[in-house]
């Protein structure tokens, strides 16, 4: 009789090597330290978060509160979606009691949120944008959290969170949740770009790919052109340029985190230029272009905002915006001369 029972190695049984969150975190500290649990405990309240806000968009629809607007208009003078509401609760409520975070500050708040319990041990601050792409969650399109995580410098005492107005280089993690097809997390530490795909069956972020590189070049250009007339020449004769060269195609989703998504895979630059109604654009310095530029300059491209490297601005004030070009070395460069020959 022929056995056709098949042995199964260890290593058959799994799918892949499950590489969670919280592992690698501890593996890329290469520590066991208390700064490092507690960095890796911060990622998994993060991932919490990120679990329960792609629980809530994948029953949109189905129950009430998820979609449409509250009535209300945020601090960015924006109308404030149910989601939005949400989500930034869900970072606010995963971090209470945990210890680890004093302070939290976010796009739909205009002041930070402070965690008293928290303050004579939490360290860090978590600045986030609890739904990136908002106009895309009514029409089943992918959003965003993005995030960023600083140590506390000083205490704090008058509450005006004014060490959080340094640059970019301050921050030890920066990462984003895309609410895609599947829910996708990447993140650096510092030390190389990471992304995770969220396993529903086991509700775990599992590794999918360690030490993103960035193509030096790509063929997407990924801007809103709606604005075409709103902008300075500079960035017009530029896209204009784009448009007589063969090898750029346009991409742009609505969402930040999912358009630089593909081009941390696929290459490419992405922008967000000034325009004469809002001279400093509309991204946000601390919690979207900040943390996105730590990640693609970890993932080895290149960010700007036009003159100056997009991690090197230090923002007058919490919710202050900055112009956007990021993405590939060569692509970033090429916008780049453009406005730069008209400054000359
Ligand atoms: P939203 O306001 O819908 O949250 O920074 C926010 C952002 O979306 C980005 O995600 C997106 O790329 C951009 O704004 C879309 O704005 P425009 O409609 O002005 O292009």
């Amino acid at each position: 009789m022929v056995n056709t029972q098949k042995i199964i190695t260890p290593e058959q049984n799994l799918d892949r090597d499950c590489t969670t969150l919280s592992r690698h975190v501890l593996q890329q500290l290469q520590s066991f330290s208390p700064d490092a649990q507690d960095l890796s405990a911060l990622m998994n309240r993060i991932a919490l978060a990120g679990k329960l806000i792609a629980r809530r968009l994948s029953r949109a629809g189905l129950m009430e509160g998820v979609l449409g607007f509250t009535g209300e208009i945020n601090v960015q003078g924006e109308w404030v979606k149910k989601l939005d509401v949400f989500a930034n609760e869900v970072f606010i409520s995963v971090f209470e009691q945990s210890g680890l975070v004093c302070r939290l500050a976010s796009e739909e708040m205009e002041n930070p949120y402070y965690i008293p319990e928290n303050c004579p041990i939490g360290r860090y601050t978590l600045l986030y944008d609890p739904i990136d792409g908002s106009s895309n969650v009514d029409i089943n399109l992918n959003v965003g959290s993005i995030f960023a995580i600083r140590q506390q410098q000083g205490e704090d005492l008058d509450g005006e969170a004014k060490d959080l107005l340094q640059d970019g280089y301050q921050q030890i993690a920066a990462g984003y949740i895309l609410y895609g097809p599947s829910t996708v997390l990447v993140y650096s530490l510092g030390r190389g770009v990471h992304s995770f795909i969220l396993d529903p069956s086991l509700g775990e972020f599992i590794l999918a790919q360690e030490n993103i590189r960035i193509p030096e070049q790509g063929s997407v250009y990924s801007v809103n052109e709606g604005n075409f007339w709103q902008w300075d020449e500079s960035i017009r004769e530029y896209v204009r340029y784009v448009h007589s060269q063969d090898r750029y195609t346009a991409r742009y989703s609505g969402a930040l985190v999912g358009d630089i998504h593909r081009i941390l895979m696929q290459g490419g630059v992405f922008l967000y230029p000034g325009t004469k109604k809002q001279p400093n654009g509309k991204i946000r310095v601390l919690y979207e272009s900040a943390p996105l530029a730590f990640l693609v300059e970890q993932a080895g491209g290149k960010t700007s905002t036009g003159t100056q490297n997009l991690l090197e601005v230090i923002p007058e004030q919490l919710h202050a915006r900055t112009p956007l070009i990021i993405g590939s070395k060569i692509d970033v460069e090429l916008a780049e001369s453009f406005i730069k020959k008209e400054l000359c």
